[in-house]
């Protein structure tokens, strides 16, 4: 059969879940094919390819330009669409929508191929572990869990179609690898516990691949492709001392490439950081999410105190690892006084950039369930935006609280980094919302991201051609 993977934008992150994918497909003898949903010729390139599958992986904000790109498709052409990703695991509801076929709930490795091999024999969709199905307009939920129990026996993920989507993608210095799956954590606004539930309390046994899986992946990729820098883009990079120390040595030898990693700042001590520097690692990023301890506590679930935080951000420095740190305003039930106690602590914790998120309430979440028992958020997902760096579907107390939420959500990372700044920020966030703030955020995005976290040698031709997009779309 003929399996389409669309994607909206193919940018310089690698599209992990579907890479993950591509593989099983393959071994079982399907074709498989990559579009770009931006593309102008897409009509034409979906004709000529003919797809049976079309297959989404979509996340709650984008969930809405997908569909609407599966509706006017399936006007033209006659194929079986599958939505997978957090959306559709979360939100199951969203089968329900008419041009929706199937939906893939949690991991799709194998139970993919399964899907398309009894779809290939069968004619009709069957709701294989992991899946429900529409037949005949009616949906069928399989109760069945799949699950991978050990990620070293996966084939590794397929870059092959992404890679050669275009000479940008392909000779991007930076590629992605996922060193482990699950959380041991359970904070509420994060989808692990939502995970966890589903799985039935496996997910947050943490499944992790041996340092020599994962150093042979990245063996196979740096050889293959041009790659100066890696990013580890789990939830969390594996911390554990055994695994660390018989990681950090066989990377030095064998890839000694700088890289980046996600991290927990209460989990760090001197000798884990001292193995993550002795590996090569350059950057991580860290969440602080917010500082104020009560709501840290008792609305994130997240249990650590300001000053690990602190105290943690100073070993990275010493060993000269640079961080991005997460901070999340309008969180519900929070003021715009508790967003600039985070903005406090963000400048002690001195990162070289600070990036702050407007709190969306993902389904499938306990915070976004606490959002609407505290009567700041309806409920309404259509409400989500596309990404998190844009406004909040909750309510304050009142609609200039918010205004100034979303403003200094733009001007935090300014404010991070030059904290003498700070009162005029305040008076700034009075203003109107507009688009030099939006400016100011999205060009202080790219100069850390390109120049601090994960640095690689960018040309000036590129920096004039980023800043030109930035102007044109703010
Ligand atoms: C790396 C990452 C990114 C990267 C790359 C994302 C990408 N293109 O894959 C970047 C930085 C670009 C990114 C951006 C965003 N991300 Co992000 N990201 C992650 C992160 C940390 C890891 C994702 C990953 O690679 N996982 C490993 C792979 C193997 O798992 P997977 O992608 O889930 O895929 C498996 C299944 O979902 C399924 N599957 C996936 N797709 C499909 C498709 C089909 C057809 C089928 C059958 C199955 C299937 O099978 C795969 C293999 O088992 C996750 C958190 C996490 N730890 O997973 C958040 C996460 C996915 N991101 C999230 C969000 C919100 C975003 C943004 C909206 C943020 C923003 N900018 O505002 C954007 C949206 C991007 C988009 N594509 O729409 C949320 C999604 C929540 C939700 N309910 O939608 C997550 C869960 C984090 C969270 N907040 O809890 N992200």
């Amino acid at each position: 059969m003929k399996i389409l993977f669309l994607v909206a934008k193919l940018a310089v992150v690698e599209p992990f879940g579907i890479m993950c994918l591509i593989p099983h497909l393959k071994q079982r003898g399907h074709e498989v094919f990559l579009f770009e949903a931006e593309d102008d010729d897409l009509m034409a390139q979906v004709a000529a390819c003919k797809p049976d599958v079309v297959g989404y992986s979509v996340c709650t904000g984008s969930h809405k330009f997908y569909l609407s790109l599966n509706r006017t498709l399936k006007e033209y052409f006659r194929f079986i669409a599958v939505f997978g990703g957090p959306h559709p695991t979360f939100f199951p509801d969203v089968i329900n929508d008419a041009s929706v076929d199937a939906i893939c709930r949690g991991e799709g490795d194998v139970v993919f191929a399964d899907f398309c091999d009894r779809l290939q024999m069968t004619g009709i969709p069957e709701a294989v572990p992991n899946f429900a199905v529409k037949v005949n307009g009616q949906v069928v939920h399989s109760k069945e869990r799949h699950f991978v129990q050990d990620l070293n026996l996966l084939p590794f993920p397929d870059r092959g179609l992404y890679y050669a989507h275009s000479e940008t993608i392909y000779n991007h210095p930076v590629k992605t690898f996922v060193a482990s799956r699950g959380c041991p954590f359970s904070c509420s606004y994060c989808f692990n516990h939502a995970m966890d539930k589903l799985y039935e309390g496996s997910w947050k046994h943490v499944r992790v691949r041996t340092p020599d899986n994962l150093i042979a992946e990245i063996a196979h990729v740096v050889r293959t492709y041009p790659a100066k820098f890696l990013a580890f883009r789990e939830s969390i990079f594996p911390l554990n001392k055994d695994w660390l120390r018989e990681f950090a040595p066989q990377y030095k030898a064998r890839i000694d490439l700088p890289f980046y990693a996600h991290v927990r700042l209460d989990m760090l001590d001197e000798e884990s950081v001292g193995l993550l520097a002795e590996a090569g690692c350059y950057s991580v990023n860290v969440g602080i999410e917010t500082g104020n301890p009560e709501l840290r506590e008792r609305l994130l679930q997240r249990r650590m105190t300001n000053e690990k935080m602190i105290s943690s951000s100073r070993l990275l420095r010493k060993q000269g690892i640079r961080i991005i740190a997460n901070n999340m305003l309008g969180l519900p039930g929070g003021t715009f006084e508790n967003d600039l106690e985070t903005l406090r602590l963000s400048q002690q914790c001195k990162p070289e950039y600070s990036l702050a998120m407007i709190y969306q309430p993902y389904p499938g979440t306990r915070l976004a369930e606490e959002a609407v028992r505290l009567g700041c958020f309806d409920g309404n997902f259509e409400k989500i935006s596309f990404t998190y760096y844009d406004s909040s579907p909750l309510t304050f107390r009142t609609p200039l609280e918010k205004r100034r939420i979303e403003n200094l959500q733009k001007l935090f990372g300014v404010a991070a980094l030059f904290p003498l700044f700070t009162p005029l920020i305040r008076v700034l966030t009075y203003l109107p919302q507009n688009r030099i703030f939006s400016a100011v955020f999205s060009t202080l995005y790219l100069v850390f991201h390109q120049s601090e976290i994960f640095p690689h040698g960018k040309k000036l031709s590129d920096w004039k051609k980023d800043f030109a997009h930035i102007l044109r779309s703010t």
